[in-house]
């Protein structure tokens, strides 16, 4: 029988001929796409321009501004009968675009995620709750047929509908699920504040978090609440959507699927590859992909690779979590940070619930920030000197690690809104 887990087993040499076989295969399927013609032909490259690896960097980036401009069809590689399925995404900044998939492409990507699931346990046995959106965005379909094709009795929840959503839990014992890193407490909590408590009422042993940056102590409070193992898996639309890289038992770095994606670290700024454990922009080419294959494409994500073997015995290249993105830098009287640094300070304060929102204004042509933390449920406490002793502390580790004064604000637990989709964590009124 084909056995889709066989590349998971090859050494690192094997993986290297093969992504260099692959990538030649790669753009010469890139060259039958109106965009890549024009932008490859202008550079002279062909498939034999490449002989190594590292001769990658000849080959041009591509950005989501190229992908906008080239819409709707510029990326397409294959007759558009070919085409089984699309999904279109607006991301944060804008003009929504289009990815386009072959059933080989869907066949693929199912089992990305299902290699992915079936190494850290998950079997026919498990009752899958699969709790992101379906839809144009790609976490629920993306999940979907990886459980089925692993089969496990698959129950396609989505997102929302928190009440619906523990019901079928409990009624159906579900053993893993797939949810966003914010959706998950916001169901544990949902559980606790009816009496109940999700780590005894319910029977989920692993769970996947994905499509949206979260930290590792944000993780540690999702396993703790559940008391379950939950596995980091990160994707994007435009390589397909979860699946390019996840975590193994070791929950050490996830490991990209080397034999469809070719991972870089550039310098974002130099855009020159940065040495291996260094952090910088992850670049991404798809390998197998047919109807939109894209070559070095800038994902604006922040990450690292993580030199050295794996206990898991995986050679396929590990990257850290991602540690923000480019474009979600926030300049604030001068001083560059990222949110995930907030979100840092923030989990390693147990009064401190998971939910925040950062908020930016103007005063008197003055930036200011202001970070509105919830109390932990379990830290609740109604005393006015404690919140406030509470607040400063906050203020002051805030101030030692991003180096500028935040305003913050304690609400009781509940009060700052949820959002069903991705957390809404930055709101920049200036
Ligand atoms: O979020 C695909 C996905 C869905 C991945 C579900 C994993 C699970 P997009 O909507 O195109 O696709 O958003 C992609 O989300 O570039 C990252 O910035 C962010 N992201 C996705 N997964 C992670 C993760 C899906 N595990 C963008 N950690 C990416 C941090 C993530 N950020």
């Amino acid at each position: 029988m084909y056995d889709f887990t066989l590349a998971d087993r090859l050494c690192a040499k094997d993986l290297e001929t093969l992504q260099l076989e692959r990538l030649q295969e790669a753009i010469a399927r890139a060259l039958k796409s109106p965009h890549y013609a024009r932008v490859l032909g202008q550079a002279k490259i062909t498939p034999r321009s490449l002989n190594s690896l590292d001769d990658l960097a000849r080959l041009p980036l591509t950005t989501k501004d190229d992908l906008r401009a080239e819409m709707p069809w510029g990326f397409l590689a294959v007759p558009r009968r070919e085409v089984a399925r699309m999904h279109y995404s607006s991301g944060t900044t804008g003009i929504a675009t289009a990815v386009y998939h072959t059933r080989d492409d869907l066949r693929r990507w199912a089992e990305c995620v299902a290699r992915g699931m079936l190494a850290v346990g998950v079997t026919a046995d498990d009752v899958f709750q699969n709790m992101m959106g379906y839809g144009l965005f790609t976490g629920g379909l993306g999940f979907h047929y990886a459980g089925e094709l692993i089969g496990c009795m698959t129950i396609p929840a989505s997102s929302g509908q928190t009440a619906r959503q523990l019901q079928m839990m409990r009624l159906f014992g579900t053993s893993a699920v797939h949810i966003l890193p914010s959706y998950a407490l916001h169901v544990a909590h949902a559980l606790q504040e009816e009496g109940g408590d999700p780590r005894t009422d319910l029977q989920v042993r692993r769970g996947f978090l994905g499509g949206e940056p979260h930290t590792e102590d944000f993780r540690r409070r999702i396993e703790e609440a559940f008391d379950a193992k939950f596995y980091n898996c990160y994707g994007l639309s435009e390589m397909c959507g979860p699946g390019v890289a996840m975590e193994c038992q070791a929950q050490n770095g996830l490991h990209v699927r080397q034999d469809h994606y070719l991972a870089e670290i550039l310098d974002p700024h130099t855009l020159e590859p940065v040495p291996i454990g260094e952090e910088g922009e992850l670049v991404l080419t798809t390998l197998t992909r047919e109807a939109m294959p894209l070559l070095r494409y800038r994902t604006r994500d922040i990450t690292r690779l993580l030199p050295g073997e794996c206990p898991c015995g995986s050679a396929h290249q590990r990257m850290a979590r991602i540690n923000g993105r480019s474009d979600d830098m926030l300049i604030l009287r001068g001083v560059n940070f990222y949110p995930l640094q907030v979100e840092r300070v923030l989990m390693g304060l147990p009064e401190v619930g998971s939910n925040y929102c950062l908020v930016l204004t103007r005063e008197n042509n003055l930036d200011q920030l202001t970070v509105q933390v919830e109390l932990s449920p379990d830290y609740a406490v109604d005393d006015l000197r404690q919140v406030e002793s509470l607040r400063e502390r906050i203020a002051e580790d805030l101030r030692a690690e991003l180096l500028f004064r935040v305003h913050v604000r304690v609400l009781q637990p509940g009060k700052l809104p949820v959002s069903e989709g991705k957390a809404v964590r930055v709101v920049d009124n200036r």
